[in-house]
């Protein structure tokens, strides 16, 4: 009968070469979690899809307040390329807005979609103002902005 000694030390080697294997194939792994989303076709207009939203809450004593928003409340639109806005009302009944500086406006309502082509030939940000809610004491800003470069 023949018997096979292991040393001890060959097992704390071997341990040690194991963890340094898995750790070094931790350390390897990439940050960026991969997507299979493919990009949009240059010759489809990019959609932006945006919601009409509303914060509410309460003051200590009790009185309620709330804050109608588009989400998301920016965009980043490119220079000269034709671009959908799609905007879903989903708090408040209606939502008459404008872009300031240009001719673009509409209403959104609510449970209803409203899109908006839209093409920026200057660049900087544009306002997307909701004319009924502009400010706080009308439940606002309700006011996106849209970053054209
Ligand atoms: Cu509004």
């Amino acid at each position: 009968m023949k018997f096979i000694t292991i040393r001890i030390k060959w097992i704390y080697l071997f341990l040690l070469l194991l963890f340094l294997v898995v750790t070094g194939w931790y350390l390897m792994q990439p940050l960026t979690i991969y997507t299979n989303g493919e990009a949009v076709s240059a010759d489809e207009p990019y959609t932006f899809h945006m919601v009409t939203a509303e914060f509410a809450g309460k003051t200590e004593a009790g009185k309620e307040m709330e804050s109608y928003r588009w989400h998301p409340g920016t965009i980043m639109v490119p220079k000269g390329k034709e671009v959908i806005i799609q905007m879903y009302g989903v708090n408040g009944l209606e939502h008459p807005f404008y872009i300031e500086g240009t001719d673009y406006q509409g209403v959104v309502q609510k449970g209803k979609e409203t899109e908006l082509k839209v093409k920026f030939d200057k660049k900087g940000t544009y306002r997307l103002i909701c004319s009924v809610h502009s400010n706080i004491q009308q439940n606002g800003p309700m006011i996106a902005y849209i970053t054209v470069d």
